[in-house]
């Protein structure tokens, strides 16, 4: 790649905007890398030309997670006094690397983005002025008007994109929720909430965390990335799925109950409907095989009510609440297997499964309410915090690059 592939002139879909009588520019840039030793030369004189041009105060953070690529080297024979590097050898992860960048922010504004100069640091001075005329969140974002993204996105990349903004509909009607390139003022992070680290998708955190409304997009020009790879990976996209149900908790808890209660029920009600197919075609008399096949469907859906539904509780003594769900699922069972078997005698004309349906669909209510109140009552309803952005410098929860949260 040459040189003037990476020249500011090239990545032009913001104006260069003339040094104007700006109140905003001290800016904290933070910088999550990973192998990036190769782009660093160039963001870093992108930025440095931006310094002088527009006669900002702007730091750079890098956070780095122990590449060893020559990262290290390479900032410590520049020694430029507005540049840091943070190296973090313990704890890794992309959206953790952010939030310890954030931490170490000095300045009234922050900008986060990519090391891979597929985010202009040209349009720093635009998202600058947003703020300052009073928007709180800024986006650099690729799907506004006048936005461009670069022709080789394939179909993949571009449908991932497209779906993941789409999921992201119950917190955001922003047209790039997914964004790494955005700016906001240091000082929202004092009202975050328990931000928790999970995946790639800090831009989104903050905006439910901070409870952001006035956010701005600001077109930009998404380069490909030219030198290094994507870190991007399958785990990553399966990372932001468990971000997403976090943040419905955090945002909706009744109605996540609810959802989640419902999943289960769904699948539970999966398990009954083949237990009881196979056992009446192994001729199993009805009442027997409907509860043997409604006792299945309730046992089977008590791991995933503790992990997922009521996941507040799944700190809470294991053999107390099993004792207590079998306890209290017992009634539940019997009425089930009593209304599908008096079902299945006065309803001649349908087909087992569907009597096993109204059974299950009737006991619904009764086994949520027993669930929620008693088996996994909200007396363990305790939010613990990640990472507080308020206080000092909490480390979160170790994550590494591409493995399971923990
Ligand atoms: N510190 C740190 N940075 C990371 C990690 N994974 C990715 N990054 C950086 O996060 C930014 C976005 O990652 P990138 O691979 O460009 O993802 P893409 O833009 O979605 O393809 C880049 O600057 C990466 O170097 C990580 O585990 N730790
Ligand atoms: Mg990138």
């Amino acid at each position: 790649m040459s040189k003037s592939d990476l020249n500011p002139a090239r990545h032009q879909p913001v104006q260069a905007r003339p040094a104007v009588a700006r109140q905003l520019r001290d800016v904290s840039v933070v910088v999550p890398t990973y192998h990036e030793a190769v782009n660093l030369p160039h963001l870093i004189q992108r930025l440095e030309a931006l310094r002088t041009e527009q006669q900002l105060d702007l730091e750079l953070i890098l956070v780095d997670d122990d590449s060893r690529d020559g990262t290290e080297e390479l900032v410590a024979a520049l020694a430029l006094d507005w540049v840091q590097l943070i190296i973090r050898r313990r704890h890794r992860g992309l959206s953790a690397a952010v939030l310890r960048g954030l931490q170490r922010a000095r300045k009234t504004v922050c900008v986060v983005m990519d090391a891979d100069l597929s985010h202009p640091p040209e349009a720093i001075p635009g998202m600058l002025d947003l703020l300052e005329a009073g928007q709180e969140f800024v986006i650099g974002s690729r799907y506004v008007s006048g936005a461009s993204t670069d022709e080789n996105w394939g179909l993949f990349r571009w449908l991932n994109s497209k779906v993941a903004t789409l999921l992201a509909w119950p917190f955001t009607r922003v047209r790039d929720p997914m964004a790494g390139f955005f700016a906001f003022r240091r000082a929202a992070l004092a009202g975050a909430d328990h931000l928790n680290p999970v995946g790639y998708k800090i831009g989104l955190e903050l905006i439910v965390k901070c409870g952001f409304t006035r956010i701005a997009e600001l077109p930009i020009h998404f380069a490909d990335r030219q030198l290094g790879q994507s870190k991007l990976s399958l785990k990553q996209q399966f990372r932001y799925i468990q971000h997403l149900r976090r943040l419905l908790i955090y945002k909706y808890p009744q109605q996540s109950f609810s959802l989640h209660f419902l999943g289960v029920a769904f699948v539970g009600l999966l398990v009954n409907l083949v237990a009881l197919t196979t056992l009446s075609l192994l001729s199993v008399p009805w009442s027997w095989a409907v509860a043997v096949a409604v006792s299945l469907a309730l046992g089977h859906d008590f791991v995933p009510h503790r992990r997922l539904t009521f996941s507040h509780a799944k700190t809470g003594r294991l053999s107390r609440q099993l004792a207590y769900y079998i306890m209290a699922s017992l009634p539940v069972a019997l009425l089930n297997v009593a209304l599908t078997v008096w079902l299945l005698h006065h309803w001649v004309l349908g087909p087992v499964q569907l009597a096993a349906c109204a059974g299950a669909l009737a006991v619904l209510p009764l086994h949520y309410l027993i669930c929620r109140y008693v088996v996994f009552p909200p007396l363990y309803l305790h939010l613990k915090p990640r990472v507080r952005m308020a206080g000092q410098t909490l480390e979160p929860a170790p994550i590494h690059p591409h493995s399971p949260t923990p």
